[in-house]
């Protein structure tokens, strides 16, 4: 079977592990599906001769040992968990290249010096219990094992339950020391019209723009829809609609490239003939330029603090704070030469999605590629990339792999 072959079967593989079978891919952490994604990885892992472990979030570890002992490792990998009704590449795809990477050197029977190691990371989306990046901020340290244990999804369900639901094991060890990671790979499908339009299929990422997620929360005061006079009512749904309105517009002030989303919404109690007394939405915030994110944050404030009217109590909570990151200068040199060694257009290109390696780029040296999503389409059941280039991405990990882990 070819790589690409290879690839597509992986991808036609996990596309099957959605609790929304028509509806594209909805693969929330420690659910069912992903239960049976995380099996099939393990399996992958295994029969590319790599000795597998998970960490006690469910963040799943490969490992091809290097003839150096206690070496830090060159990891590449990527997420496999989903937004709801998201698409069968965003995370999947860098995975499945890690994979094959593992794949071809078990088959050329390489023997690296430092480590080579595939990760499959959990809960990048934060679709079950908010704020995101949670398996590699969970690896790096940022989010403390009381942050993990005290994280509950919308039904009230910890982390710690969900975890133990589909058998997995809470108290394994946590967290890695910055000195066992060498460096940290990403493939990553763009999720935006830039390589389709230039017609190249490989992106170097320069930098990953600031984002912040905030959750507000807004009280008032139910009551029955129609007995209840119109100048008496504190009604948190027309509180929190007054404030949205207002939302997108501070983004398009602020300009260059700054963007906001209000994505979720729940209402309580959500009766047709009820005055809603709760409302909660996100806010998702992101620039190339800090400065922009902290100017919207401070007029977003200014707008919910003028919404504390009579009755109505608002709570804006941060739920995700990062800075805009540059990755690594010698990994982007070390992928240029990669990708002109195994004859790949390529061109520069700044990523306005998050990612985790965002996460691992504040304490190893990190180096992300993106290949072209079709239409710019994802985050969404249209969500299309080209296995080729996927395939191509992979060569060019290989070559940079052999390189960072010395393999001769
Ligand atoms: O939201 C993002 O940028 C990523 O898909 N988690
Ligand atoms: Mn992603
Ligand atoms: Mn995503």
């Amino acid at each position: 079977m070819s790589l690409k072959e290879r690839i597509e079967q992986h991808i036609g593989t996990l596309e099957q592990f959605t609790a929304t079978p028509g509806c594209g891919t909805t693969r929330l952490t420690y659910s069912q599906e992903d239960l049976q994604a995380r099996n099939y990885i393990k399996e992958q892992m295994k029969s590319s001769g790599l000795t597998v472990t998970e960490d006690g979030f469910g963040n799943i570890f490969g490992k091809l040992e290097g003839t150096l002992p206690d070496a830090p490792s060159v990891m590449i990998g990527s997420h496999f968990d989903s937004v709801p009704n998201g698409g069968a590449y965003d995370g999947p795809a860098g995975v499945v290249a890690a994979l094959e990477v593992a794949n071809i050197f078990q088959k050329q029977g390489l023997k690296p010096k430092y480590p080579l190691e595939i990760v499959a990371l959990v809960e990048e989306e934060g679709s079950r219990f908010g704020g995101g990046l949670m398996g590699s901020r969970g690896i790096t340290g940022v989010l403390t094992d009381t942050d993990f244990t005290s994280l509950k999804d919308k039904d009230g369900i910890s982390t710690v339950e969900a975890m133990q639901k589909i058998g997995l094991d809470p108290s394994l060890p946590k967290g890695r020391n910055a000195e066992t990671i060498k460096a940290f790979l990403e493939l990553h499908i763009e999720q935006g019209p830039i390589l389709e339009e230039k017609d190249i299929p490989i992106g170097i990422v320069d930098s990953i723009v600031g984002l912040a997620q905030y959750e507000v929360t807004v009280k008032g005061q139910a009551g029955h829809a129609g007995t209840t006079p119109m100048n008496r009512r504190a009604d948190a749904l027309v509180a929190a609609a007054n404030i949205i309105s207002q939302l997108p517009e501070l983004a398009v002030k602020e300009g260059d490239g700054t963007v906001l989303t209000v994505g979720r919404l729940h209402t309580y109690p959500n009766g047709a003939n009820v005055i809603p007394d709760k409302v909660v939405f996100t806010v998702d915030l992101r620039s190339g330029k800090e400065e922009h994110v902290q100017n919207v944050i401070s007029k977003m404030k200014a707008c919910i603090d003028a919404s504390q009217t009579a009755g109505i109590e608002i709570v804006a909570q941060e739920q995700l704070y990062i800075q805009p990151k540059s990755l690594n200068e010698n990994i982007r040199t070390l992928l240029e030469k990669k990708s002109k060694e195994t004859n790949a257009a390529y061109c520069s290109i700044n990523s306005g999605a998050g990612h985790d390696s965002m996460i691992f780029s504040d304490v190893t040296d990190v180096g992300m590629l993106f290949i072209p999503s079709r239409a710019g389409l994802s985050h969404c059941p249209e969500e299309w990339s080209d296995s080729r280039h996927i395939a191509k991405a992979t060569e060019i990990f290989f070559e940079a792999a052999k390189q960072l882990t010395e393999t001769e």
